[in-house]
């Protein structure tokens, strides 16, 4: 069976061209810093976010969780957002790596407020972990790819200046924060001591993300990336295909994003479906399926068997999400399988 594959903008297979550029690259060894594709990434990434360098790195996980090492020393604390990818899909990884422990905190739409951030700091007091680093997700995924509001950045920003408390930016998605909002990336850059961007999710790339930060960031970040096993070979070919999606795939987020309205349209004329038009502000569509009298595994296993792929979310929901392998046909197509078997 042909699937409409909406579990997650990760499924994306490289396109023909991005193959082409991949087959052509320049390769070297990167372990010694010679794969000419690979630095010139670096070099344009660096430069995008106007920070002084970049860092390729095999995936997000190893990107977040490179920065939590190099920001932290064994038994700091950092703080999370409760639903963040970092504290719920990253396998308790910033306690095993970096021996931290994290301090997980409610946020409206996975934003924190600066308030909650400075209730949250530990004072100075011998038998209290020190509070090091803030980590902040743009876009959120569980919030349904909402965007943390810059403002809000700043103010926490201005916070962790005044503590000597670093900044930790899970910017997976944060392409499309910046085309949704049309700020551009470099101005959230700003209020980050490190930031993790993907090439594998909206983007279309096959594997790899970027830490991007200070020289002295990104030096350390070497350090670790290396002990982390994330040390790549002749890697050119992979960063090939991240400069032909830097290249050619950013401003087509909107599409996504447009057919993420439209999907959600569609669904909001559904009554047994919980989901709110005025959340989607970005590529993904988080649906509350209790009304369905079905299970979310159900729900999940009788789409599937019309050919509409989607993922489980937090309690009764579920989650789809746009990308540039399912075309407006294929999204309406989706829409309505589901409207005909909740309606
Ligand atoms: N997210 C995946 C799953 O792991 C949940 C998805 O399908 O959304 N930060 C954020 C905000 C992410 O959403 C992800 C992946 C990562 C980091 C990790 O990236 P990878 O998979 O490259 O390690």
């Amino acid at each position: 069976m042909e699937y409409i594959d909406l579990r997650s903008d990760t499924v994306t297979k490289p396109s023909e061209a991005m193959r082409r550029a991949m087959m052509e690259a320049e390769v070297g060894d990167d372990v010694y810093g010679e794969d000419p594709t690979v630095n010139k990434l670096q070099n344009k990434i660096a430069g995008m976010f106007q920070k002084e360098a970049a860092l390729f790195v095999p995936s997000g996980t190893m990107g977040n969780e490179i920065c939590i090492k190099l920001h932290t020393q064994p038994g700091d604390e950092i703080i999370v957002e409760q639903d963040s990818h970092i504290f719920v899909y990253e396998t308790a990884a910033p306690s095993l790596l970096a021996g931290v422990q994290m301090l997980p905190l409610p946020g409206e739409s996975g934003a924190l407020t600066a308030e909650q951030i400075k209730k949250s700091i530990r004072p100075s007091v011998y038998y209290l972990p020190r509070t090091k680093l803030i980590c902040i997700e743009n876009t959120h995924g569980r919030s349904a790819g909402s965007i943390i509001p810059i403002n809000e950045i700043r103010k926490i920003y201005e916070i962790a200046v005044t503590q000597n408390i670093k900044m930790h930016l899970d910017g997976a998605r944060l392409w499309n924060a910046s085309v949704a909002s049309q700020i551009p990336v470099h101005e959230y850059a700003k209020y980050f001591d490190s930031i993790s961007v993907c090439f594998s999710k909206g983007l279309g790339a096959p594997i790899g993300s970027m830490i991007i930060g200070s020289h002295q960031v990104i030096e350390d970040a070497l350090k670790y990336r290396k002990i982390f096993g994330g040390g790549m070979r002749q890697v050119g070919i992979l960063a090939a295909a991240a400069l032909y999606a830097v290249e050619n795939n950013i401003e087509r987020l909107a599409i996504d994003h447009d057919n993420a309205k439209h999907f959600t349209q569609i669904l909001s004329k559904i009554k047994k479906l919980k989901i709110n038009p005025e959340n989607i502000q970005t590529n993904m569509v988080i649906i509350d399926v209790s009304g369905t009298g079905k299970s979310q595994t159900q729900v999940l296993k009788t789409l599937k068997e019309q050919g509409v792929l989607l993922t489980p979310e937090r309690d009764a929901s579920v989650r789809a999400v746009m990308h540039l392998d399912v075309n407006r046909n294929q999204v309406i197509n989706a829409a309505n399988i589901i409207h005909s078997l909740f309606d």
